[in-house]
């Protein structure tokens, strides 16, 4: 199927020659039917001679209901621009025809009717040079009367022509079916109609409506008044809704593909059209069948950002419409460039801003939204309308490569820093570091750690830990006045006299300067092996003081001591609590924890 809008002025011959070619009355309102004039949106259907089906978004000409006619051709590639042989080209013509450029609608054809009541001929030459300087450039075109019939058969040759010139529809993208009617059905409830662009939808199906919080199921579909269970892109679709109320809907409301769109309330655009230093601070913006008031900040000579009074469904490139309302006018088009745009709250950002907009298009280009956004979750690019190729560095995490160099090096110098600042800690902490880097997720830091750097216990470090100056010096002043008593401690306040705390004695034995049995009873390295080899001298077995006494050590010490031995299997305790020294091991070591 195709969808081909009508546009032109108001009592130009549109519906009638809709009607004259599907055979359907398009003016679905009794008021239109009594005053013989369209309001609001028509949709009817024919089949042409090459089979194809063509379905018409019928507009209404007339100047106050300009908004309902753009709602129509919002989402629809193709336009009839009808033209009255006996009025020539006319204010509305000249509005609808800026709407088609604005939107760049690039495929048309001009249809000049009531060729019965005058010589076609001026008026077509008018409008096709009108046309010829839009976005649809040289289009086809026929005289007709809709009244007589004349030239109806030629219509529907050149109708043929057109939809077989359209560029094949992306079914297999994302949904986004602009909402243009909603009503309800007795028994149905709640449908929805619209032009489908792009992809396909499926009775059953969840889909996200824009205003209501929880996803959506299909119900039913209909397409050209018949029932069906799919319904592809390009088509006019009627979708029935479960569960939605139909005050929760409106025109201008979307159906989207769950996780493919992100409502946005703030764009930055280029403006194709009127100066961006001459639109009014208020325009409508219209796309797809939605129109809103937004805000028009300038930024560059052609670029702007805006803020909209409602969030839409929109992405990257997009095209949309600026209209001042007050003077039927027509401001521009414009091309979406950024759905989630910076801050401008920095001195001179609104300029930095404007000079990187002037570099960009709107066509989806990853190294560039990587080179401006540094860090992006590949979901979120595919939701702007980027589609994400390319490696995550962590997660769904996408980094532009140089920053993620740049961020590596300072990961470096940040764990430096640390380990001078706390010199007893066993490295950064991961969660200190993403705060110092600025980073969202902690998954990026510990995906950054690279050798020499390495990442144990929630901490990063550069290799195994470095002993400050101090700390060894204090620990040898400690043990100086023991050197002929091995296996004496330093009492706990010279310790403290010595600045040995519980986090310099952790540090120090992580470092292996000391071997801690017990809080504040320290020996020098090595000493529990050497207290083996002594009490194998002793008599077997011996008792707790036989063994103090031997060590030359006191029992602060040789509690701890033994125990340590007992636990590392070194000793063996007997049920007399005396000691022996373990049997050599036979063959296989004992399955025991070795010595410090
Ligand atoms: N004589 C003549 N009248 C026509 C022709 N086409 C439309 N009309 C009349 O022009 C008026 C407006 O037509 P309509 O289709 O409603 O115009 P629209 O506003 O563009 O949809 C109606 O009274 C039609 O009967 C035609 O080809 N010849
Ligand atoms: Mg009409």
């Amino acid at each position: 199927m195709h969808v081909v809008a009508t546009a032109g002025h108001v009592d130009h011959g549109k519906s009638t020659l809709v009607r004259a070619l599907t055979g359907m009355e398009p003016d679905r309102w009794a008021e239109e039917r009594r005053r013989g004039m369209t309001i609001d949106l028509g949709f009817a259907w024919t089949a042409l001679a090459s089979g194809a089906t063509v379905a018409f978004v019928d507009v209404p000409g007339h100047e106050r209901f300009v908004p309902n006619m753009l709602a129509g051709i919002g989402p629809v590639p193709a336009a009839m621009i009808v033209v009255a042989a006996d009025e020539g080209w006319m204010p509305q013509s000249a509005e609808h025809l800026a709407a088609l450029h604005a939107l760049d609608v690039r495929h048309g054809l001009l249809v000049v009717t009531r060729a019965d009541l005058a010589d076609p001929a001026p008026a077509l030459a008018a409008a096709r040079a009108e046309i010829a300087a839009t976005s649809l450039g040289a289009v086809g075109a026929v005289a007709v009367s809709g009244a007589t019939g004349a030239g109806l058969g030629d219509l529907r040759s050149a109708l043929d022509r057109l939809v077989g010139g359209l560029p094949a529809p992306e079914d297999g993208g994302p949904v986004r079916l602009w909402i243009d009617r909603s009503f309800t059905i007795k028994g149905a409830g709640t449908v929805v109609t619209g032009t489908l662009g792009a992809g396909r939808i499926r009775t059953g199906d969840e889909l996200e409506l824009t205003g209501v919080p929880r996803p959506v199921r299909v119900r039913g579909l209909q397409s050209l008044g018949a029932a069906a269970g799919e319904v592809a892109a390009v088509a006019r679709v009627a979708v029935n809704l479960r569960g939605v109320d139909k005050d929760a809907v409106a025109r201008g409301a979307a159906l989207l593909t769950p996780g493919r769109f992100r409502l946005t309330e703030l764009i930055d655009v280029r403006v194709h059209g009127d100066s961006v230093a001459d639109l009014p601070g208020t325009v409508t913006l219209h796309t797809g069948s939605a129109a809103v008031p937004v805000r028009v900040r300038p930024l560059g000579a052609d670029t702007a950002r805006l803020r909209l009074s409602r969030a839409l469904p929109l992405r990257i490139g997009d095209r949309a419409l600026l209209r001042d309302p007050g003077r039927h006018h027509v401001a521009g088009g414009v091309t979406v460039l950024d759905v989630a745009p910076p801050g401008l709250a920095r001195r001179g950002a609104a300029a930095r801003r404007a000079d990187q907009l002037a570099t960009m298009h709107g066509d989806p280009d990853l190294p560039g939204e990587l080179r401006r956004r540094l860090l992006v979750r590949r979901d979120d690019l595919d939701r702007m309308g980027v589609p994400a190729g390319g490696e995550p560095v962590a997660g769904r995490w996408l980094a532009d490569p140089a920053h993620w160099a740049a961020l590596g090096d300072r990961l470096g110098e940040e764990v430096a820093r640390h380990a001078a600042e706390h010199p007893l800690e066993p490295g950064a902490p991961l969660e200190a570091l993403r705060h110092r880097l600025g980073l969202p997720d902690r998954a990026l830091v510990e995906a950054l750690v690279r050798p020499p750097l390495t990442v144990r216990g929630g901490r990063v470090s550069a290799g195994p830990p470095s002993v400050p100056g101090e700390l060894t010096t204090a620990v040898d002043r400690a043990f100086a006045d023991l050197v002929d008593r091995p296996f004496a401690a330093p009492e706990a306040y010279r310790l403290a006299e010595l600045g040995l705390g519980a986090r310099q004695v952790g540090a120090a034995v992580r470092a292996g300067l000391v071997v801690q049995l017990a809080e504040n009873v320290l020996l020098p390295p090595g000493a529990p092996q050497r207290a083996v080899r002594v009490l194998a001298g002793l008599p077997q077995p011996f008792t707790l003081s036989e063994a103090r006494r031997a060590l030359n050590t006191s029992r602060r010490v040789a509690v701890p001591l033994l125990e340590l031995l007992d636990r590392t299997g070194a000793t063996v305790r007997l049920p007399d609590d005396r000691r022996t020294i373990a049997p050599p091991p036979s063959g296989r070591p004992p399955d025991r924890a070795s010595l410090p």
